[in-house]
């Protein structure tokens, strides 16, 4: 920590400067994922500025969900991964944070068997009243929350959600159900509470909805998909050609 960082002789407000401050060590990772950080006297002193303004500071990197307070144990960063996601290749979840060194978690919010509702009749092919399985999880990478995710898949290829133990596309692939293509539908979101709560980011949090689609080779849907992807986790690559 460099006292030196900040200046009274810049027209930028103190407390700006040290939040810029402290985001660079976050951003180089010299302060890396669930490290604590000093505490607001141990900073203010540090610093020689007021604990107003170390409140201030650490304010602005709260609300950018780069830092998080925990009642009674202090101040934390919580830059957890960043991932670029290729758009144009179908990989699962596992896939893609396995091939980036990272654990690729979930955490279960919902698994069960039921009637396929209309938007997903439609979504899947199926005729009303359809069984489906559904898997609700939190998607982690090292343990950090990176998205949402809803899957559907009509009991004909999934008749028990709970074989479902690590990666969903195994699963499928070992009951002989390949995903071929898959058909995605992506916009912008603000976080309401249950979702960033569930995400680890404060509400009205930027994430990307992407829904997807998913087929067999002779074209019969799969999986019919609803997520929710951290839009501070996630910088989303799309490679494109010249037409014709
Ligand atoms: C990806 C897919 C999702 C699929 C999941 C399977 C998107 C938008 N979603 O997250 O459709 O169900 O992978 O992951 O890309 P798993 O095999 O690790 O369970």
């Amino acid at each position: 920590l460099d006292k030196q960082a900040l200046s009274s002789d810049l027209p930028l407000p103190l407390y700006l400067q040290l939040a810029r401050y402290l985001r660079g060590l976050i951003s180089s990772g010299k302060f890396g994922h669930r490290d604590a950080l000093p505490s607001e006297r141990e900073l203010a002193e540090r610093f020689e500025v007021s604990r107003v303004t170390v409140r201030k500071a650490l304010k602005e990197l709260l609300d950018e969900g780069l830092l998080q307070q925990r009642q009674g144990a202090g101040t934390f960063v919580n830059r957890g991964p960043y991932v670029e996601q290729r758009l144009s290749t179908l990989t699962s979840f596992s896939e893609d944070m396995g091939s980036r060194g990272l654990s690729a978690g979930s955490l279960w919010l919902h698994r069960m068997v039921s009637v396929a509702t209309p938007e997903e009749t439609l979504a899947l092919g199926i005729s009303p009243g359809t069984t489906v399985s559904r898997l609700q999880r939190l998607r982690t990478a090292n343990d950090t929350p990176m998205a949402l995710e809803l899957a559907v898949i009509p009991t004909r290829f999934l008749p028990d959600p709970n074989e479902v133990q690590g990666s969903l596309y195994d699963t499928l692939r070992r009951r002989g159900y390949t995903p071929h293509r898959a058909l995605q539908r992506l916009a912008a979101v603000k976080l309401t509470a249950e979702p960033a709560e569930q995400l680890g980011v404060p509400e009205g949090a930027a994430a990307l909805y992407i829904e997807r689609r998913t087929l067999l080779e002779d074209g019969t849907p799969l999986e019919f998909v609803r997520s929710h992807y951290r839009g501070d986790a996630y910088d989303f690559i799309v490679e494109l050609n010249l037409a014709g």
